[in-house]
């Protein structure tokens, strides 16, 4: 693996939000002179690697008294790695995602998403290089778990960015769909049918072949409002709170296929309810137009 040491360049401006309980910091600075958020976080501790541990690790002793006993292990250099993410040239919006703010729940009706929501999207959204990096094999080659190439069901299983692979328990993969044109939720009709029916069966196939993990273990659901306005699909463990995935925000992919299978334009028509950070742009527009 490549290895590099850019951070030692790294200039904090900012903490935009931490947490002792999750054990990450989101960072927001400055690297080689262009606007950067670092994200560092502390891996879990894995059930396989105990052995290892206890055998090669030192205790210091903090405190003793009755049958209590407190230490500070000091274990091998490997067990100390902190996941880190950069973003870098990180946008305006970049910083304001990850910064902790107040948020506030939007009702969006079907009118409210053509007037309001959709020319803001237009204009205001995060780029998704990323994603047709993906899907051109131009980034991420070697971790796609699953492939379709179907130009109209088809979609590219691999893991979330969120997730480092190391162990189950906070299993998380991203289905890209094949197809450009879906931007949300919000795009889908029981045209799409197909296409999302092909990516709940064998995207739970493939983490089933591949992770042992049945569909009973699995939550695959849709985020409305995304980050990212190409359709895709969020797989995670059962029981697992990924960072950021609310109850508002998700819409499991079992439901969306019955809706639209009851009412083939249920999303076009449907009011929804997504939360908003307080300095979201769209929150604005939504303020702006009354409807807040
Ligand atoms: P979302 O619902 O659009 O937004 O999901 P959210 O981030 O607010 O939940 C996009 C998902 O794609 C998130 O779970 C991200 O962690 C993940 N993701 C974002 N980026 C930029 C990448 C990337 O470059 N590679 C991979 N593998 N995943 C990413």
């Amino acid at each position: 693996p490549e290895c590099e040491n850019i951070l030692s360049e790294f200039k904090t401006s900012a903490v935009l939000s931490d947490s002792a309980r999750e054990k990450n910091i989101f960072i927001h600075g400055k690297l080689a002179g262009q606007e950067a958020v670092v994200i560092l976080e502390k891996t879990p501790i894995r059930e396989d690697s105990l052995a290892e541990l206890f055998s090669g690790s030192r205790l210091k002793l903090e405190m003793r008294n009755d049958i209590y006993t407190t230490y500070r292990l000091q274990a091998p250099p490997e067990f100390n790695e902190i996941k880190t993410t950069v973003v870098c040239p990180a946008t305006e919006k970049h910083v304001k995602k990850y910064q902790r703010q107040e948020s506030f729940l939007v009702e969006e009706t079907g009118e409210d998403y053509q007037s309001i929501t959709l020319p803001y999207i237009q204009k205001q959204s995060f780029s998704v290089q990323w994603v047709h990096n993906i899907l051109e094999k131009k980034a991420e080659v070697e971790r796609i778990v699953y492939e379709d190439p179907d130009p109209k069901l088809g979609f590219v299983l691999l893991p979330d960015f969120k997730w480092d692979q190391k162990q189950v328990d906070d299993l998380y993969l991203i289905a890209i769909a094949q197809q450009r044109d879906i931007r949300s939720l919000r795009d889908l009709t029981s045209e799409h049918l197909p296409l999302l029916q092909n990516i709940f069966q064998k995207g739970k196939e493939a983490v089933l072949q591949r992770y042992k993990l049945p569909a009973s273990k699995l939550r695959v659901y849709l985020h409305y409002q995304p980050s990212y306005y190409h359709l895709h699909v969020h797989f995670t463990k059962l029981g697992y709170a990924a960072p950021g995935c609310g109850v508002e925000r998700a819409h499991l992919l079992a439901d969306v296929i019955q809706n639209l299978q009851s009412d083939p334009r249920y999303y076009e028509t449907r009011t929804l309810y997504f939360p908003l950070m307080a300095d979201d742009g769209l929150l604005g527009k939504f303020k702006e137009a009354e409807r807040l």
